[in-house]
């Protein structure tokens, strides 16, 4: 589907009226408390967020699939949802490559169709958590941790195919997610499985080009549930040290046992310039893949306060990555996308907003009551206006999910795609 620029320029006429006015009272507020909303507004039309190829159809429980209609089935038509998503709101300028769920037939094609759409290739990631048919050895005892010396090659060897494909396409990053663990207790050794991981990740390692990343990605139970090789960001920021300069850590935020501190973690590996970077989703109890924002918007901005007091620079200047990682059960992917990347970009305004002079001060006189008034205050500021100027300034829309909805969008890619 094809989204005309006029088109969206029309449908924003309904609603600049009441932006300008919007827009205008929370500029001079800003203003007032000595912010650059220029800057701000800058910064928000250059940051973008990548969306997973895995995210643009209807996910499942292992109960049931309850599947969409119009979803894309090639990679070619997940690129196109991506390029709609990206005309509608200006956000979404980068696709995460999921292998073997998307080996592209002709990966130059494929590079051009991204490219006529704005999109760049973000980090591509592997899958040796499942078997695939034409397999020669199979990972239900694991896969770079293996005792089995062949499939511990057949892991790797599939990480450097990966490699390979995101080389054609100009990925700069590989995501390893290892599911390896065990069931029962007794059934791995810990320190022998952790050794074996690290092995297979050196051999990896080795054949990461030198202007490449790879993100180690932590996750405490599932599919194992009674260890996980890498189970947390303590595991993982040991394989990234022990790696190299070119490893760092990938925090998914549903990967932490309710209640933990993340963005204490995140701190902790800007720290040690060891973030590489997230997945982002939200979840009540676990890894529940929810919508970004729908739970614990709270939680998100205070980890985007750690990655603007530790970045020292805008965000979209740093090398770190920025992919949404969630299922879609219940609502339209697309629409659940477009939710999420607001969510990541409110919470990024309203961490611009904080007062980092303010807040040292009350630190440094241990004055807890005023540093919770410094950050509420920037939290509780609706920066929404400097979201709509940012995407007005791009070309997009002001209301992404009415204009998705108004202009019939999912509609539209049913009858392309009956
Ligand atoms: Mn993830």
């Amino acid at each position: 589907m094809h989204i005309d620029k006029k088109d969206i320029a029309s449908h924003n006429d309904k609603y600049i009226k009441q932006h300008h006015k919007n827009f205008e009272y929370l500029s001079s507020t800003l203003e007032d408390e000595g912010l650059s909303v220029k800057k701000i507004v800058k910064e928000l039309v250059d940051y973008q967020v990548a969306i997973p190829s895995w995210a643009l159809s209807t996910g499942g429980t292992r109960f049931g699939r309850f599947p969409g209609e119009g979803e894309p089935v090639t990679f070619e038509q997940k690129l196109d949802d991506i390029g709609l998503l990206h005309a509608i709101n200006a956000s979404s300028g980068a696709v995460s490559m999921h292998i073997p769920w998307d080996i592209p037939k002709e990966p130059k094609k494929v590079k051009k169709q991204a490219e006529e759409l704005g999109i760049k290739f973000d980090a591509v990631n592997s899958n040796t958590f499942q078997d695939q048919p034409d397999q020669k050895h199979s990972y239900k005892f694991g896969s770079l941790c293996h005792t089995d010396k062949s499939v511990r090659k057949q892991a790797v060897e599939h990480n450097i195919e990966v490699i390979e494909v995101g080389k054609i396409v100009g990925s700069k990053s590989l995501t390893v997610w290892l599911a390896d663990g065990s069931g029962f207790p007794g059934q791995q050794h810990f320190a022998k499985s952790f050794d074996r991981t690290l092995d297979s990740l050196k051999d990896i390692y080795k054949h990461l080009p030198d202007d490449w990343m790879m993100f180690t990605e932590h996750k405490p139970f599932e599919p194992a549930f009674y260890s996980s090789v890498v189970q947390d960001w303590g595991s993982s920021l040991l394989l990234a040290n022990k790696l190299g300069k070119k490893a760092a850590c990938l925090v998914d935020l549903g990967h932490h046992l309710p209640n933990a501190n993340i963005e204490q973690i995140v701190s902790r590996l800007i720290q040690e310039d060891k973030l590489g970077g997230f997945h982002f989703n939200d979840s009540k109890y676990s890894d529940d893949d929810l919508t970004v924002g729908s739970l614990r918007p709270y939680q998100l901005f205070l980890i985007f306060n750690e990655l603007v007091e530790g970045a020292g620079k805008d965000l979209s200047k740093t090398d770190w990555g920025w992919m949404i990682d969630a299922a879609h059960n219940i609502k339209d992917p697309l629409e659940d996308l477009l939710q999420s990347v607001e969510a990541i970009k409110i919470a990024y305004a309203q961490a611009m907003l904080v007062d980092r002079k303010a807040l040292e001060k009350a630190q440094e006189a241990n004055d807890a009551v005023r540093a919770q008034e410094i950050l509420q205050h920037a939290y509780r500021t609706d920066v929404r206006p400097l979201l709509a100027e940012a995407r007005i300034l791009a070309g997009a829309a002001i209301q992404p999910i009415s204009y998705y909805r108004d202009a019939n969008c999912r509609k539209n890619l049913i009858n392309e795609r009956k």
